[in-house]
């Protein structure tokens, strides 16, 4: 196969197309909805802003990784990164954006077997390059990927997909902190950084948080966190947000299902205007 910026975006369309990958595995329903790609050069001076930006002494440029994984020096100008979305199905959506204080099982197996499914996606790809020659690496799939407390930002992990999906020219972030793609908020993201030239994507907007409409007076996201951690001046409150995860999610969801795994609420990506579009003024 050529390696075009059309013939990886199909490619990974293909592989989340089999219902083999994209699962939920422990319900019988697709994890996602079509994915969108993006690219982005190594080059691109947002991945260094991120790193001083997030954290110098933690945060990584996509040639560290490279380095770190292959031992050697690569080019900057050669390196590109793959970025890409994985939108929730209506249906997971609508579910949740039925509920008040903690999302359905279908969300929670997104997280978790979504989540897997994802991950499976970054590694055949990274695989997929490393078998043709091209040096790829998947942060989120490296044994060095972490993340922990941040003076600054609370928590942090060495790659954030959102910021790489940022400068992919995939969306920008909104008030809640979730990134809101043209197909919305409620979705999760990807990445793998390889040792060749793509073309990057154009960004439409010039603003970090271009597509949130809370400058037009929106709080819906406000309204829909169950744990009061949104503010319109303060943003999201991720102490509250994680504190709510596991007081108040985790023992719902044992009571109400009987599940016992991995708890999260994510009810400010549903039931707004920008779940599963860029909102509007009108919205
Ligand atoms: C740590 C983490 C958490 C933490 C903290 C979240 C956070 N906001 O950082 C907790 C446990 C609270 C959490 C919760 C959730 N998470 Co989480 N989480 C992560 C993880 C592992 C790392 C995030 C990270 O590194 N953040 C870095 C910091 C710096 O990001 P930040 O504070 O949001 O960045 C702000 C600034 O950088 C600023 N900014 C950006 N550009 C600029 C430019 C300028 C000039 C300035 C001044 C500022 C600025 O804006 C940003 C937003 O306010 C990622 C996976 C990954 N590797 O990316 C998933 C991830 C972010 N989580 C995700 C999801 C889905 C969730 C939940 C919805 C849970 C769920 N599954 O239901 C909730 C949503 C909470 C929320 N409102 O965001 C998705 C994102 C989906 C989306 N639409 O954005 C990710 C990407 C996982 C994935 N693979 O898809 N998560
Ligand atoms: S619900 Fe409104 S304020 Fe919140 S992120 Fe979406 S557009 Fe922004
Ligand atoms: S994930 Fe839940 S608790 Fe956290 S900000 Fe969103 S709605 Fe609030």
């Amino acid at each position: 196969m050529t390696i075009t910026n059309e013939s990886i975006s199909q490619w990974i369309c293909d592989y989340m197309a089999d219902p083999a990958h994209n699962t939920m595995k422990e319900l019988p329903l697709p994890a996602f909805d079509m994915p969108l790609v993006g690219f982005s050069a190594a080059t691109d001076p947002y991945f260094a802003f991120y790193k001083e930006h997030i954290d110098p002494n933690f945060y990584r440029l996509p040639t560290q990784w490279l380095e770190s994984t292959f031992s050697h020096t690569f080019d900057p100008e050669n390196v590109s990164i793959i970025s890409w979305v994985l939108p929730h199905t209506e249906d997971t959506r609508k579910k949740s954006a039925a509920c008040t204080d903690a999302p359905t099982m279908e969300w929670e197996h997104v997280r978790v077997h979504g989540e897997e499914c994802n991950r499976d996606l970054a590694k055949a790809l990274e695989t997929f390059f490393n078998e043709n020659g091209i040096e790829a690496v998947a942060p989120m799939c490296s044994p060095e990927f972490s993340w922990g407390d941040s003076e600054k930002f609370v928590v942090v992990s060495n790659w954030s997909e959102r910021h790489t999906a940022f400068i992919s020219g995939l969306g920008t972030f909104g008030l809640c902190d979730g990134l809101i793609s043209k197909k919305g908020k409620a979705a999760r993201y990807g990445s793998v950084i390889v040792n060749c030239k793509l073309t990057p994507t154009e960004r439409t907007y010039t603003e970090y948080n271009e597509y949130c409409q809370a400058k037009n007076g929106c709080t819906a996201c406000i309204r829909r966190c169950p744990a009061g951690a949104i503010t319109p001046d303060g943003g999201h409150d991720k102490n509250k947000c994680r504190a709510y995860h596991a007081e108040v999610i985790k023992p719902l969801l044992k009571d109400r299902y009987g599940y016992e795994g991995y708890a999260v609420c994510g009810l400010c990506q549903t039931g707004v205007p920008c779940e599963c579009k860029i909102p509007t003024e009108k919205d």
